[in-house]
């Protein structure tokens, strides 16, 4: 079959794009340009066309009146079909009526691709479609401009943690995937066939980051998928997510671990209100910056302040996802943030891995990050002392021996440490207010979906 036989259809070598939809402004008023894009939205109003078309950026208007325009290019004009793929050249002209203020008089129109019927509308707020719907045709439902603007943010905020870390000399590292043992407690753990024996998908490099510690390396972080085998659909669990760790050695305390994540995601968040201004303004998110250092309470005193709410929760029972909607909305009114520290978490709520507090009986160094009500980020100091290792694996119930690869090299002079791991799609929600963690995941997996 001869691709290039539809009418309209023609090779492409000898056409460059010079300019993105963003730059068509008054500045280029006179300029020859070639913008490439998908038809967006086509106004017909017979003799006059008002093509918007849209690239990666933008959208930039392109006026084709019948008596302007050669009469070849006009008749390709009436082919054009929604997000049909296409090259438009012509000359930037002063439009007062559209935002831009210049739109493009095309010379010459080429259909670079056409389009089917859409199952879904590229189109915003034209019909409200279903999650479920939307997540099933993701890839068209991505190239709405307020979809994709999500992942521009997300990128931001994994580019500029990225970036802080980098200058306070964290090394960056990619730990295997497939494991033999669980790291956070067996619960949620997914089993692979590994040739003849069994494995797991990670759910954390929990173990990994803190070896390449006592590898010598001072300070690493990583940020890859991670496997959680939750039972339930909610809003804020899915079953592969994105983990943005980090572990850093010779600290003196948690306190150290939690600095670091404050003044990053002070940096992170500053950069993209600057940066990303204008994907936050195509979500009409104002981004908060929070002031650091970011507000500390004890597990204990937010066990009392749900409980003054009418919850009948002990010290030793899990925050459920109503606690931590209620202190969503304690924590504003009582302290002015919602960005708090919760520290000192009981002994039974933390993995073996995490250090006893010397000062609080029954409790550990560790702290979770709520952001607006949901936890985004769960660290603490680690132990580093082989003997108190092995004793807390123990009275976990877990079996020592299938942890050796992890314990044996803590004989050999580990530093002290800690660390965390932050949920990048956690983040991204709670940074721009999105409800479902599945909004703000380029391709969920939850119990019922394991495609696109
Ligand atoms: P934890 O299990 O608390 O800690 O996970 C850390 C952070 O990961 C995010 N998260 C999730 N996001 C989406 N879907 C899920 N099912 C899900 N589960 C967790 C949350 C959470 O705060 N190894 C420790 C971290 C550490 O101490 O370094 C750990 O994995 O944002």
């Amino acid at each position: 079959m001869d691709f290039y036989t539809n009418a309209g259809v023609v090779p492409i070598g000898d056409m460059r794009r010079t300019h993105f939809t963003s730059e068509i402004n008054p500045d280029n008023i006179g300029e020859k340009v070639t913008l490439m894009g998908w038809v967006h939205i086509l106004r017909d109003k017979g003799k006059l066309k008002f093509l918007i078309l849209r690239d990666e950026r933008s959208t930039c208007q392109i006026f084709i009146h019948q008596k302007k325009v050669p009469a070849e290019l006009f008749q390709i004009a009436e082919q054009l079909k929604p997000e049909y793929a296409v090259s438009v050249a012509g000359e930037v002209v002063e439009a007062k009526q559209v935002a831009a203020g210049a739109e493009v008089i095309p010379t010459s129109i080429r259909i670079l691709n056409t389009a089917e019927r859409l199952p879904i509308d590229v189109v915003e707020g034209k019909v409200d479609i279903d999650l479920d719907t939307r997540l099933n045709f993701r890839i068209l439902d991505l190239r709405k401009p307020t979809i994709n603007a999500i992942f521009r943010i997300q990128h931001s905020l994994v580019r500029f943690a990225r970036e802080y870390l980098e200058k306070h000399e964290f090394v960056e590292i990619h730990t295997p995937k497939i494991v033999a043992e669980a790291t956070e407690g067996g619960a949620n753990l997914f089993e692979v066939k590994y040739f003849d024996r069994p494995a797991y998908l990670a759910q954390s490099p929990q173990f990994y980051k803190q070896l390449m510690l006592l590898a010598g390396f001072g300070r690493v972080f990583e940020i890859a998928p991670v496997f959680r085998a939750e039972k339930h659909n909610t809003r804020r669990h899915i079953n592969e997510y994105t983990s943005f760790d980090f572990e850093m050695s010779w600290i003196s305390g948690v306190e150290d671990v939690m600095r670091m994540e404050e003044n990053m995601l002070h940096y992170t968040f500053m950069k993209t209100k600057e940066l990303l201004a204008s994907a936050l303004e195509t979500l009409g998110v104002n981004l908060e910056v929070p002031d650091v250092p970011f507000k500390r309470i004890k597990y204990a005193e937010a066990i009392d302040l749900v409980n003054q709410e009418g919850k009948d929760l002990s010290i030793t029972d899990d925050l459920d996802p109503e606690s931590e909607k209620i202190l969503g909305e304690v924590f504003p009114e009582k302290f002015g943030t919602d960005m708090v520290f919760i520290t000192h978490y009981p002994l039974e709520l933390r993995p073996a891995y995490t250090m006893p507090s010397t000062t609080d009986e029954g409790m550990t160094e560790s702290f979770d990050l709520t952001y607006k009500g949901m936890e985004i980020t769960t660290g603490g100091q680690r132990i580093h002392l082989y003997d108190l290792l092995v004793d807390r694996f123990k009275a976990k119930g877990y079996n020592v021996d299938n942890f050796g690869f992890y314990l044996e090299p803590f004989k050999y002079g580990a530093p002290p440490h800690g660390g965390l791991g932050l949920g990048v799609e956690r983040l991204t929600m709670q940074l721009l207010g999105i409800d479902n963690i599945r909004e703000a995941t380029l391709l969920p997996r939850d119990r019922d979906r394991i495609t696109p």
